[in-house]
């Protein structure tokens, strides 16, 4: 495993999409700045910079609408290149956003032959991510929404949502696939307002669904912040409620459009706190860049970017390594009585014990915890004075 000054490793599971070094850097205002990348050829930079494996939709892979025999040569080529570096393909994904067949959603649109291309869509994805060898399949509901809430009866929109998502669940089952799907909450942006818009509203969407074992959540640092939420927090509940299948790192400042940056290039204290909560819980799973080089960015931009994030993800460890190390943090813990919420709240006896004993209200109610102190030594400890 790679130290804060090593040079990342395969060890560390570190991922990038192909749409994430390969943005031409598009905006909404502005045509791209950069030339296309090939895929085989970002197989082998990222590999050089010690990357695991990348991650992808059907088209940034296979352009839409290439026919079979392309399709088939493209894989091939694409799979040389995974057996000649030893990348990964962990998570793949579908694009059910870009095409203006999918303006008014894909798997709940109010046209039922949408609907069926949608699924048909992501039907073939999950057999390209199988045959590359992923074992997580990812459905950003991106065009899943609306502007015109009278055009729009949500509940509807969640019967047909849940309806592609276990025929998916079925489809994989049949197949024999090893496979998970994960579901990604987003606010707003592409549409209006997004279906399951945060981690929250996709955990309890889970529980209606025929296969709830079978689906997760793939939750996005920058998603999570847009709405102003804490991304650890989400993600911390994720896991326990053993949903965590995958992870989506970038940055993004609260109450702007979603930016995904670089990770840690904002919020570096939200990254820190989500970097020790995967490393404190054991994540093994994927260490997921999505985001994007800056649109200034050349090429020698969008790799230093990429070996930007990972480095900085190796800092952070690190920093949460020593934040455990620190006798001054573990002083200030036990101050703030951090082990205390661990001990069960029901003594032997139960609520009758609870209700028949009394309790000391002035002195639990003057009592300090020292989180001052507790907060600006994990200021000193990022601001690399600990
Ligand atoms: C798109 C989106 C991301 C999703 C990707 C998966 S595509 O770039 O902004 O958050 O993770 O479909
Ligand atoms: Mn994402
Ligand atoms: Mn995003």
């Amino acid at each position: 495993m790679s130290s804060a000054t090593s040079a990342p490793s395969p060890d560390d599971h570190f991922t990038f999409g192909l749409w994430t070094v390969g943005n031409p850097g598009r905006d909404p205002f502005g045509v791209e700045t950069r030339a296309p990348l090939d895929p085989v050829d970002t197989v082998h930079r990222l590999a050089d910079l010690g990357a695991y494996g990348v991650s992808l939709h059907d088209d940034d892979l296979v352009p839409f609408g290439s026919v079979a025999a392309e399709r088939d040569r493209i894989v091939a080529r694409f799979e040389g290149a995974l057996k000649a570096t030893g990348m990964k393909v962990p998570m793949t994904t579908v694009n059910l956003f870009t095409q203006p067949v999918f303006k008014e959603g894909a798997f709940t649109a109010n046209d039922p032959q949408i609907r069926r291309f949608a699924l048909k869509k992501a039907a073939d994805a999950i057999d390209l991510g199988v045959e590359l060898g992923a074992s997580v399949f990812v459905l950003w509901g991106g065009r899943e929404g609306c502007e015109v809430d009278a055009a729009k009866p949500i509940a509807a929109a969640l019967d047909r949502l849940a309806e592609a998502v276990d025929l998916l669940c079925d489809y994989a089952i049949e197949q024999g696939y090893d496979l998970r799907i994960a579901l990604e909450p987003k606010p707003n942006e592409p549409r209006g307002d997004i279906l399951l818009p945060t981690v929250g509203h996709a955990l309890a969407f889970i529980s209606e669904l025929e296969h709830p074992e079978m689906v997760g959540l793939n939750p996005e640092f920058a998603h999570e912040t847009m709405s102003g939420l804490a991304f650890n927090h989400g993600v911390a509940q994720a896991l326990w409620q053993g949903k965590l299948f995958h992870i989506d790192l970038n940055a993004q400042r609260a109450g702007k459009f979603d930016q995904d940056y670089r990770f840690g290039s904002e919020g570096v204290r939200d990254a820190f706190y989500l970097v020790k909560l995967l490393e404190d819980t054991g994540w093994d799973g994927m260490r997921h860049f999505d985001s994007h080089a800056y649109r200034t960015e050349d090429a020698d931009g969008v790799w230093e970017f990429a070996a930007a994030s990972m480095r900085t993800y190796l800092i952070l460890r690190e920093k949460a390594r020593r934040f455990h190390a620190d006798p001054d943090i573990t002083a200030a813990m036990e101050e703030a009585q951090v082990a205390g919420l661990r001990e069960p709240t029901t003594p032997e006896g139960g609520l009758r014990a609870i209700r028949a004993a009394d309790y000391d209200l002035a002195a639990l109610g003057a009592q300090g915890y020292g989180m001052e102190r507790l907060d600006a030594l994990v200021d000193e400890l990022l601001l690399g004075v600990r």
